[in-house]
């Protein structure tokens, strides 16, 4: 028996090892507080949180602002249930389609409820109002989606991990390549019963797979003149994290979706938010669209028992203000390019790092190894030594996004972290 004595780390390990599911291979790091851009871990060492959950802590770990919404509102009515009405739903709910442009919000929790909704919303929308035959409504998504993963989502996943061993899957859906639009026009043009488009606008899990700048708005045209809805998925995108406040926005960096920019902005008939919009601290998702798509949905026949709850609406009103009064969104657009400018000036002397790409402060870089290969996870551990927490996707890219409060000081001195960790990792790799 190995009596050597275990750090807190090694039995915080052992321990979720023993009775945790093994659904994660987490990074060798036991983090218990938060603070801003930076975590810290049981033995006490600092660290910049760059994943910031997967884009859901935009505002920084316990922004205060958040945590008095949230600790506010739960000492005062946490939960009721839509089965009556609160005080703060209404609010949340006027709030958020008014800053977006929306008529209407169907609240729910976590990305994968708000996207189940968003196709139930398109298939009913699809035999009430389009004249889609029972039961043969259609919908498009793109090769290396990821969407969430229930068992209908991951019925329309390209990734193989997602969806062994899964099934039976949900029928309905067709894939297209991502960033396609004639093969869009083809299959809308191919197949009438197609009610929606569900599609992300940077493809966040694949690699943050940044599309061309008109993209969007080509969708929006095809959808438009082919009566299916534009289902833009903004879970991971949304929030400012791109340098606007949504992502189909293209280049503007307004504080609300606009037509400042009319040749790239595109605008869809159904949004669909999560992550950020909780702040960081509790789970909120939405799904926005306008009236006379909302209105299929009747009494009765959707809903959650914690979605539009008194504290996912506080918090969730908190959330988005933080974001407009701290101008988060314009921050993630100008750090993002200082960002971007100075890992692309080290490509050129560098064998591991092979491309940048991203907008905002959502951003990634690719990595000079097969999808199967460890460098990627051990420049992460490379960079977690250094005070910097990050993740790869899909073996040999590396995402990074930190919260979008991070100052242009804070980004520099994780700028340097990352290229002198990509160095070691050149000298090792001549
Ligand atoms: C995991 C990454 C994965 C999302 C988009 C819906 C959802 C997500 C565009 C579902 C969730 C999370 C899930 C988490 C890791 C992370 C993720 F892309 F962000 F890195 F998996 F692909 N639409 N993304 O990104 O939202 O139900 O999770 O609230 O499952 O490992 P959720």
């Amino acid at each position: 028996m190995n009596l050597k004595t275990l750090t807190h780390t090694e039995n915080y390990i052992n321990d979720e090892h023993r009775y945790g599911a093994h659904n994660y291979h987490p990074l060798p790091v036991v983090l218990n507080r938060g603070e801003g851009i930076y975590v810290w871990d049981v033995e006490g060492k600092k660290y910049v949180d760059f994943l910031s959950a997967y884009s859901a802590v935009n505002q920084g770990h316990s922004n205060p602002k958040i945590i008095n919404a949230l600790t506010d509102q739960a000492q005062q009515l946490a939960l009721t249930s839509r089965a009556f009405y609160n005080d703060k739903f209404s609010q949340f709910a006027k709030m958020a389609t008014v800053q977006f442009g929306f008529d209407m919000m169907l609240p729910m929790n976590t990305g994968a409820e708000a996207v189940e909704t968003a196709i139930k919303l398109a298939r009913k929308w699809g035999y009430q109002k389009k004249g889609v035959s029972e039961n043969q409504a259609e919908i498009v998504v793109c090769e290396n989606n990821f969407h969430g993963r229930t068992t209908t989502i991951v019925s329309f996943s390209s990734d193989t991990v997602a969806q062994n061993d899964f099934g039976p899957f949900t029928p309905g859906f067709l894939r297209i390549p991502y960033n396609d639009p004639k093969a869009l026009e083809k299959v809308l043009l191919e197949r009438p019963n197609i009610v929606g488009f569900l599609v992300e606008p940077i493809q966040g899990e694949a690699g943050v797979n940044t599309p061309d700048d008109g993209y969007m708005r080509a969708v929006q045209e095809l959808c438009n003149k082919n009566n299916v809805l534009f289902m833009a998925d903004e879970i991971q995108t949304g929030i400012g994290r791109t340098g606007s406040l949504l992502a189909v926005c293209g280049n503007c960096s307004c504080e609300s979706s606009c037509e400042q920019q009319p040749e790239t902005y595109a605008r869809p008939d159904v949004l669909i938010l999560g992550k950020a919009l909780g702040g960081g601290v509790y789970p909120v998702s939405a799904v926005l669209a306008n009236k006379q798509i909302m209105e299929v949905f009747q009494p009765g026949e959707h809903g959650s028992t914690f979605g539009g709850n008194p504290v996912a609406s506080a918090v969730g009103m908190a959330s988005l203000s933080v974001i407009q009064d701290e101008k988060l969104t314009q921050n993630a657009r100008r750090l993002g390019k200082i960002f971007r400018a100075q890992l692309n000036a080290f490509k050129s002397e560098s064998n591991v790092l092979v491309d940048v790409r991203g907008r905002g402060l959502l951003n990634a870089i690719l990595i000079n190894d097969s999808s199967e290969g460890s460098l990627a996870w051990d420049i992460c551990v490379g960079l977690k030594e250094k005070g910097l927490l990050a993740k790869p996707t899909h073996g040999n890219i590396i995402r990074f996004a930190p919260p979008l409060l991070i100052n242009e000081d804070q980004l520099q001195s994780c700028i340097d972290m990352i290229i002198d960790t990509l160095r070691e990792f050149d000298t090792i790799h001549k």
